[in-house]
Parts: structure tokens; sequence; C-alpha cells
């Protein structure tokens, strides 16, 4: 058994229900131990694009890192992505932020296949924010605890990651 952290964001058609049917998805697998609610952020990185929702899912089942790739893919295609400009709009993107084995310890990785903790994973609010909602003692392995991870941010990055659900 391990446990993953796993990133959700979609910014190209019915943004939610990409997100919402991909965390149905999880929970009928009966792996969905959290997520959280789906948080509207500004685009992250070089490429100009429409605002994403984002949200987070903790994971547990008996699935190594590798697994929980592979199934993040199924999530995307699943919800018809293709894959096009790097960094660009996306139907839904499944990143894997972090797996931990049952003893808690981290699974650590730099193959570009499958790089953990994510490499970018410290510095993205829409990322680690909705995570210390749902976990406030988690920790970024490598990187330490989420909560101080999010108190380093530019306060205006974190203002700017915004409760979508009950607005609409
Ligand atoms: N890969 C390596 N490590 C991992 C990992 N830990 N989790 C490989 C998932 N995939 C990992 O991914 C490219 C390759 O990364 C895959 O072949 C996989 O084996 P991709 O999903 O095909 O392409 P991508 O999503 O464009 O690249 P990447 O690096 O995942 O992009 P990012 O960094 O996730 O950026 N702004 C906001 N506000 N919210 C967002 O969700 N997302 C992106 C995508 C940009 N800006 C954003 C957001
Ligand atoms: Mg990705």
């Amino acid at each position: 058994m391990t446990r993953a952290v796993l990133s959700l964001g979609a910014n190209l058609g019915d943004r939610a229900a990409a997100l919402r049917a991909a965390l149905t998805a999880l929970k009928d697998d009966g792996v969905l131990v959290a997520r959280s609610t789906l948080y509207e952020t500004p685009p992250w990185g070089p490429v100009e694009q429409p605002p994403y929702l984002n949200a987070i899912a903790v994971v547990r089942g008996d699935r190594d890192a590798r697994g929980w790739l592979a199934r993040a893919h199924e999530l995307e295609q699943a919800a018809g992505r293709t894959r096009e400009v790097r960094w660009g709009a996306r139907t839904l993107d499944v990143d894997v932020v972090a797996v931990t084995g049952d003893d808690g310890a981290p699974v650590l990785s730099d193959d570009p296949e499958l790089t953990l903790p994510h490499p970018r994973a410290h510095e993205r609010a829409f990322v680690l924010v909705p995570w210390d909602v749902v976990e406030p003692t988690a920790v970024l392995p490598g990187r330490g605890p989420v909560s101080e991870l999010v108190a380093a941010l530019d306060p205006a990055e974190v203002a700017a990651v915004q409760r979508w659900d009950h607005l609409h």
C-alpha cells in the first residue's frame, strides 16, 4: 500500500465537470482518502492561457508510484486530453505530487518519466494552498511542512487561489 497526493487541474471546456469526474472515479476505485474543494487559480508558467480550476486528492491503495502515474494518465484520457504545448491549456492534468510508503518513507525519484516529489510543487500556490487545507500537517519530502511552504509564497499568489465551489 502507498499513499499519494495528486494535483488535478483543468482550464479548457467544462473544468468543474472534468475535475469532479476524476474525483468520482478515484472514489469509485475505493482509494480516495481526502479531497479539496475546487479552487480557481491564475495560470502559472510561460504560456498565456485561461484560468484553471485546481484540486488536490489524497489517495491510498495497492499501487506503487508508477501505478498512480498510470491511473493519472487514464483519468486524463477519460477527460479527452490530448497532449499539445507543454504547460499549455488542457482539459485535465493529473500530476503525482508525492508518494509515501506505509512506513511513512517518501518515494524519491529523479526519473524524468516520474520525478518525485514533483519538482515544481514546492513553488506552486495552486498545489500548496489546497493541500494545506486538506492536510494541515503534511510535509513535502525534501522541502518541509506544506504550511511553511505556503507561508513562504508571495502573499498575492496565495490570495489569488480562490475557493470556487461555494461561489458556483
Ligand atoms: N512526469 C514526471 N514526473 C511527473 C509527476 N510527478 N507527475 C512526466 C506527473 N507526471 C510526471 O507531463 C509531461 C511528462 O511529465 C509526462 O510524460 C510524465 O511522465 P504532461 O502531463 O504530459 O505535460 P504537462 O502537464 O504539460 O507537463 P507538466 O510538467 O506536468 O506541466 P505542469 O508543470 O504540471 O504544468 N497553472 C495553474 N494555475 N494550474 C495548473 O494546474 N498546470 C500547468 C501544467 C501549467 N500552469 C498551471 C497548471
Ligand atoms: Mg502533467
